[in-house]
């Protein structure tokens, strides 16, 4: 019997919503756009081995009232609310809803916005950067998905294998807590020092000054970390945070990338997580508090 094509629709085709439009419609999945298109309609893709291709995004763009199986919700944080609002009318009572922002905390969003829905959520650590049309896939990385919402099984649905043949690995996690929370430490430590320093990745690591900065941030949300993550002792996730300061260091962190593009942060979703979490836990962060602080008062943060 012939198997039916994967169908993808994708909300929100920043850096990472263009990478898996097309990284799943060269495996030959079903992708459409759903959702308004970018300002720019034809985009410039880089690949990892530096292939340019130039994709139509209006090649892309859903019919009107055209089914959604799985919705690939790649927003910005402070997006998700109205973007899942805006769609809402346009999803049946079985499309599985996946998001993939960065931070934490959008499954209770999502949740809140669509109750009856399948939610599945995930975290991705591919470097990806976009400048005007050009969106460049610059480091290799992994994906890793999990359930958020309770009519979401435990058990892997049909899509994890279509992407995970599409922009090989995709993991699935049963609890995957865990994972988000390595990825809110990698950049609660990393994108707010970027953009304050206005700097490469690899600088917090190469500069003695920043990485001074660096590890107070680790150290600081060390007991946070360890209530959430208690399998990782504080020394591996500096191990971790240090690591991809170095796999990336020719990287312009997206939180830097965002305010150079003159768009809002996504502090709240990332370091706002971290200080909530730490202020239910009576653990004081002072120094994420004034990074805080700093990229609110003097950047267009959100
Ligand atoms: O995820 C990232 C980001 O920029 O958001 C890191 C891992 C810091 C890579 O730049």
């Amino acid at each position: 019997m012939m198997q039916k094509k994967p169908r993808f629709s994708i909300l929100g085709l920043g850096a990472t919503g263009t990478l898996w439009l097309q990284k799943l419609a060269a495996a030959d999945c079903f992708v459409d756009i759903v959702g308004r298109l970018p300002q720019y309609p034809t985009t410039n893709f880089i690949a990892l081995d530096g292939n340019q291709q130039s994709i139509n995004l209006s090649d892309y763009k859903a019919a009107i009232n055209a089914q959604i199986d799985t919705l690939l919700v790649c927003v910005k944080s402070y997006q998700l609310r109205d973007a899942l609002t805006t769609i809402k009318p346009q999803l049946s009572p079985t499309t599985q809803i996946l998001l993939l922002q960065n931070g934490m905390g959008h499954e209770v969003v999502a949740r809140s916005i669509l109750p009856q829905h399948a939610i599945f959520i995930g975290t991705l650590t591919h470097g990806v950067t976009r400048s005007e049309n050009t969106i460049h896939h610059t480091g290799e990385g992994a994906v890793t998905l999990g359930p958020a919402s309770a009519k979401a099984n435990t058990t892997p649905p049909e899509f994890v294998a279509a992407m995970n043949n599409a922009l090989p690995p995709v993991d699935w996690q049963a609890n995957i807590e865990p994972s988000l929370w390595r990825k809110l430490a990698i950049n609660a430590a990393i994108n707010p020092l970027t953009v304050l320093f206005q700097c490469k990745n690899g600088a917090l690591i190469e500069q003695p000054e920043y990485r001074q900065r660096l590890d107070q941030l680790i150290d600081e949300m060390g007991p946070v970390l360890q209530v959430k993550i208690p399998e990782l002792a504080i020394e591996a996730v500096r191990e971790m945070i240090h690591e991809v300061a170095r796999n990336t260091a020719q990287n312009t962190s997206s939180m830097l990338q965002d305010h150079l593009n003159g768009q809002p942060l996504e502090l709240e979703s990332i370091t706002g997580h971290l200080l909530s979490t730490a202020k239910q836990l009576a653990i004081p962060l002072p120094t994420h508090r004034w990074l805080y602080e700093q990229l609110l008062n003097n950047h267009c943060a959100n």
